[in-house]
């Protein structure tokens, strides 16, 4: 049942008429935005910073409010561009050229921003790796994409497998104390000169490559390219209503696809300064930052929606969040409960969005200027056209649930995925569709609604966990002969990750084995993707090919067989 619809809200805002923007919306007119519609020259960094400074006066507005609990720094878009410029400088010295690539390994910081730019402004190629990666996940990443040098902590330096990365030469690791044989980032940073030449590149020249899982096999290398900003812009102004003397916070860690888009990118593509609050926080810190900073536009997900909710009314009136004027949410289904929790207690909705780290902006999306139907992720962007298809990929009407696709072409879009065409190319086995791995329905109003991933892939609290690779490491524990690996539906997370295990011969279960398993998985892999749940099984199911049967799996989480 839908509930009740929450009307438009019309007035000042940046999409005010989403049937007109839908009407005449050209990507290519998002062109004439940037500096390169008239130079002819390309690199997101000059776009999002330097331009900042040199063409559009904001050189010395704040662009990084920057907090984790030990630090506090503020950064203007002059200081971002001179540091970056220092280490892109540092990164010319050690050799790293132009497509090569860069591994970043580290917890928010500022170092982790400044090295993302740095290395963007030489045309090198970033692979964010996420702080919780164990050295399972950060042998396949840093060996698949082959890269050269990482930036990381002293903390996190252990878990990095160098004697299996051949390729990696250089370790820069930023903190107090550098262990022999890596280099100091801050002083080999310092000591470099701030005027390295921007790097000009071809708009379809790698930015990043982010590992995302997959329902089958290894996490794979999405490949985005400069082109990005096109379609980061312009949601940042029509899907985040983002303008000048706006403070945006978006939650997301840079290790994850929001928060290299949103988390900087997209805001820094209009001037606007970024709260990056890191460390461990609970809702009063939430709260708190959002009060401090008087962030304005919010972007989180709904796992940080329901902290707060539990933090119940005592807590949002200890602080002065007046100056929130627009909320967002991505990553997981925005329930009906949050959104009624927040017309309650925030006056306003949050404005769902959907997309994904293959997609690399905002797809389908609820606006200020449209209803808002809870429970649906809202209508596609303009110049977007998503249907829902079947699995022959023929279009499905209204009402019928089947895979949500979206139509190839946008400027945003992954362009491959790294040493690997056959799984780039499954994507579009149905030209002209991209298949998203959601399914979905639509109604009569042009609404979508998300129904769950249609492939194993699970979400727990917004973070995509490959069943493959969970299966993979519990097989490499002794007492394990077979695992099976699926999303059990979880009121707090989404889903949990649940693990059936066949036990190999001689081993009994215990909750000892239990607490080793998970363990296992979270210290040699990540701890988001270590099993909630496990439960002992004869056998794990299989298809005719071999693999797991992950429609078998998905009726044992439910109870259905
Ligand atoms: C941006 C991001 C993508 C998967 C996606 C879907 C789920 C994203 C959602 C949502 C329900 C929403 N997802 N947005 N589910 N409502 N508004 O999260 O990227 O990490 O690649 O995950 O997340 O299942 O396919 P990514």
């Amino acid at each position: 049942m839908e509930g009740n619809i929450i009307p438009a809200r019309p007035g000042e805002h940046n999409l005010a008429d989403y049937g007109a923007a839908r009407a005449d919306f050209d990507f290519a007119r998002v062109a004439e935005e940037f500096s390169w519609f008239e130079s002819g020259r390309v690199n997101i960094v000059y776009e999002a910073v330097d331009r900042q400074v040199a063409e559009l006066g904001r050189g010395d507005q704040a662009a990084l409010y920057f907090e984790d609990g030990r630090r506090q720094e503020e950064y203007t878009f002059k200081q971002l561009q001179e540091q970056s410029a220092r280490f892109a400088a540092v990164l010319q010295q050690y050799g790293l050229a132009r497509g090569d690539r860069l591994g970043i390994f580290m917890p928010r910081s500022p170092e982790l921003y400044i090295s993302f730019l740095g290395a963007a402004r030489r045309g090198v190629v970033v692979v964010p790796l996420f702080e919780a990666f164990m050295e399972e996940a950060l042998r396949d990443r840093l060996g698949d994409s082959g890269a050269a040098a990482v930036v990381t902590t002293p903390e996190l330096l252990p878990r990095i497998p160098v004697g299996d990365l051949p390729a990696l030469k250089h370790i820069f690791v930023a903190g107090e104390d550098i262990p022999p044989g890596a280099l100091d980032w801050r002083a080999v940073t310092a000591a470099a000169a701030p005027d390295t030449a921007m790097e000009w590149v071809d708009r379809e020249h790698p930015l990043f490559i982010l590992y995302a899982s997959g329902a089958d096999g290894k996490a794979r290398g999405l490949v985005h390219v400069h082109e990005i900003m096109t379609g980061l812009l312009i949601t940042a102004r029509w899907v985040h209503d983002l303008r000048p003397g706006d403070v945006y916070w978006c939650t997301a860690d840079p290790g994850w696809i929001t928060g290299i888009a949103y988390g900087f990118l997209a805001p820094w593509l209009l001037g606007i300064p970024v709260v990056v609050r890191g460390g461990r926080f609970d809702a009063a810190d939430w709260c708190a930052t959002l009060a401090k900073y008087r962030v304005s536009v919010w972007y989180s997900a709904p796992t940080a929606f329901r902290m707060l909710m539990a933090g119940g009314d005592e807590l949002l009136a200890r602080y002065d969040l007046s100056r929130l004027r627009h909320i967002l949410s991505v990553g997981e289904p925005l329930t009906e409960e949050v959104l009624n929790w927040s017309m309650q207690k925030l006056g306003q909705p949050v404005y769902d969005t959907w997309w994904m780290s293959e997609t690399g902006m905002n797809m389908i999306c609820n606006y200020r200027c449209l209803p808002v139907k809870p429970g649906s992720i809202g209508r596609p962007f303009p110049g977007i056209t998503a249907v829902i298809v079947d699995d022959q990929g023929r279009e499905m009407p209204a009402g019928k649930i089947g895979n949500l696709a979206i139509k190839d072409g946008w400027p945003s879009r992954f362009r491959s995925v790294w040493n690997d065409p056959e799984r780039y190319a499954r994507y579009f086995r149905h030209r002209p569709w991209f298949i998203s791995g959601d399914a979905a329905y639509r109604d009569e109003d042009g609404y979508f609604y998300f129904q769950g991933r249609v492939d194993g892939v699970i979400n727990t609290s917004g973070e995509r966990v490959g069943p493959f690779e969970v299966e993979q490491k519990l097989a490499e524990h002794p007492a394990v002969a077979r695992a099976g690996v699926a999303g059990k539906p979880d009121r707090l997370r989404g889903e949990i990750v649940k693990a059936f295990v066949v036990l190999a011969p001689g081993y009994a279960w215990s909750d000892e084995l239990a607490a080793e398993l998970r363990n296992f998985v979270k210290t040699g892999l990540a701890a988001h993707a270590a099993p909630r749940e496990f439960e002992v099984k004869a056998e794990i199911p299989l298809t005719g090919d071999g693999r797991v049967d992950r429609r078998v799996l998905r009726e044992w989480v439910l109870g259905l067989s």
